[in-house]
């Protein structure tokens, strides 16, 4: 019985410890990862736009007139979602006569979160010609995005080129 017991003892000891090992694996991943190798996503609850960048934007219009008469565009970002109507954030302010090979930075006033990380959102560059939005101002470019991107590793930066703008999304990411 004595003699038994001991590799019975040993056997439970080292169930215990595996199971304890398992069950403490995921909890020492980076943020936003998990599994036994930690090389598993996770999917964000939602996906925060802390600063927008817009690299470059066509420096005409369609027609190749500038954007304004006698000027150029007067820049701003709108945050929309997939259906341009449901605006998530619209820029207050704008720079004006903007150059379209200058960098511009756009810090949301508010905390922008997209709260539908894998549903389409679009990013429209509009000219302020003091009109609504969808009325007199003039679009300039627009670019779909998703917040989430599987298989990415969550990227600080997001960047997008469209036909007529380059634009960087500072994100980050909630889970
Ligand atoms: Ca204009
Ligand atoms: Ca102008």
């Amino acid at each position: 019985m004595y003699k038994n017991s001991i590799p019975h003892l040993i056997a439970s000891i080292s169930l215990i410890m595996l199971i304890v090992g398992l069950a403490s694996c995921g909890k020492n991943c980076d943020d936003g990862f998990t599994g036994k190798n930690c090389d598993i996503e996770k999917i964000p609850t939602k996906v925060t736009i802390t600063k927008i960048v817009v690299n470059g934007f066509a420096p005409l219009d369609p027609s190749q007139l500038q954007w304004d008469v006698g000027s150029g565009a007067d820049i701003y970002p709108v945050v929309t979602g997939e259906n341009t109507a449901n605006v998530v954030w619209s820029a207050p302010t704008y720079y004006q006569d903007a150059d379209a090979n200058t960098a511009y930075t756009f810090q949301p006033e508010i905390i922008l979160d997209l709260i539908y990380p894998e549903k389409y959102y679009t990013i429209m560059l509009m000219d302020n010609d003091g009109g609504t939005i969808f009325n007199q101002d003039d679009a300039i470019a627009t670019a779909v995005f998703l917040p989430y991107n599987a298989g990415q590793s969550f990227p600080e930066v997001i960047t997008l080129n469209s036909q007529n703008m380059e634009v960087d999304l500072h994100v980050k990411y909630t889970w």
